[in-house]
């Protein structure tokens, strides 16, 4: 396909500071086969990014879990995309199914978080995904249409852009999706992409398939046409997450 793989750790809120030393030291000493045919980019939670920012191989890049929609100011609580470049930061994962449900974050929201974390230079892993119900009622391609649309109204230029399909049924569930299920959402995205916005936008954006992946599932889904890599949660603290960015797809 010519698309770069791109294999995320998004360690969600987990860790202290005793596990992050022991996953940096591990992460460290992989001997990760293509450097130039994978980009590598792990999210731990804010509070360890400058820890790992001075202690991570410098050929795999940082991401953040979240972001505020726009400068930051009197917005307790929040971070934002000036304070992540600030740190050398350069990615930053929106739009997760936990924050668009544990927190309320509507499609509008995300996109606006998208749209500027992209004008400070940011590159976003926009997430999207069905929930079970949406499947069984064949809403599937609907709804990440719906999710990716809201972003579309917002955003110009797609090239710091990586999509994440993630079916929040298989989040942490340990039911992943079928190399066929992922396939299909893929494809659809593609398509959605190439008649909503260009045909090259459809085929350069890279997309990752997230939701349980393993070191077990990972080669047969990465072998998929247009499954250009992974978002991986639980795995992403475990060794195992070498063998996934070593399946070589
Ligand atoms: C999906 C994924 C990472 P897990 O949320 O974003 O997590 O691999 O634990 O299902």
């Amino acid at each position: 396909s010519g698309r770069k793989l791109i294999v995320g750790g998004n360690w969600k809120c987990n860790g202290t500071l005793d596990q992050v030393k022991a996953i940096v030291d591990h992460l460290n000493e992989a001997h990760v086969p293509c450097p130039n045919h994978i980009e590598v980019v792990i999210a731990p939670p804010f509070c360890f990014l400058p820890v790992l920012r001075n202690t991570l191989r410098s050929d795999f890049h940082l991401a953040a879990q979240n972001c505020w929609t726009g400068k930051g100011g009197a917005f307790t609580g929040e971070i934002s995309a000036e304070m992540l470049t600030n740190l050398n930061v350069s990615w930053v994962i929106l739009g997760h199914s936990e924050r668009r449900t544990l927190c309320s974050e509507s499609d509008e929201m995300v996109a606006e978080k998208v749209a500027y974390a992209l004008s400070q230079g940011l590159k976003v892993i926009l997430c999207c995904g069905e929930t079970l119900e949406q499947r069984e009622k064949n809403e599937t391609n609907a709804v990440v249409a719906r999710q990716i649309k809201a972003v579309a109204d917002k955003v110009q230029s797609w090239g710091n852009l990586v999509i994440a399909y993630e079916p929040v049924w298989a989040i942490g569930t340990g039911k992943v999706a079928t190399p066929q299920q992922a396939q299909e959402t893929h494809a659809a995205i593609r398509t959605w992409l190439s008649q909503n916005v260009s045909e090259s936008v459809a085929q350069q954006i890279r997309i990752q398939y997230g939701g349980s992946v393993s070191a077990t599932n990972c080669k047969e889904l990465g072998s998929q046409p247009d499954i250009d890599g992974f978002l991986v949660g639980g795995a992403s603290l475990k060794p195992e997450f070498v063998d996934i960015l070593n399946a070589r797809i």
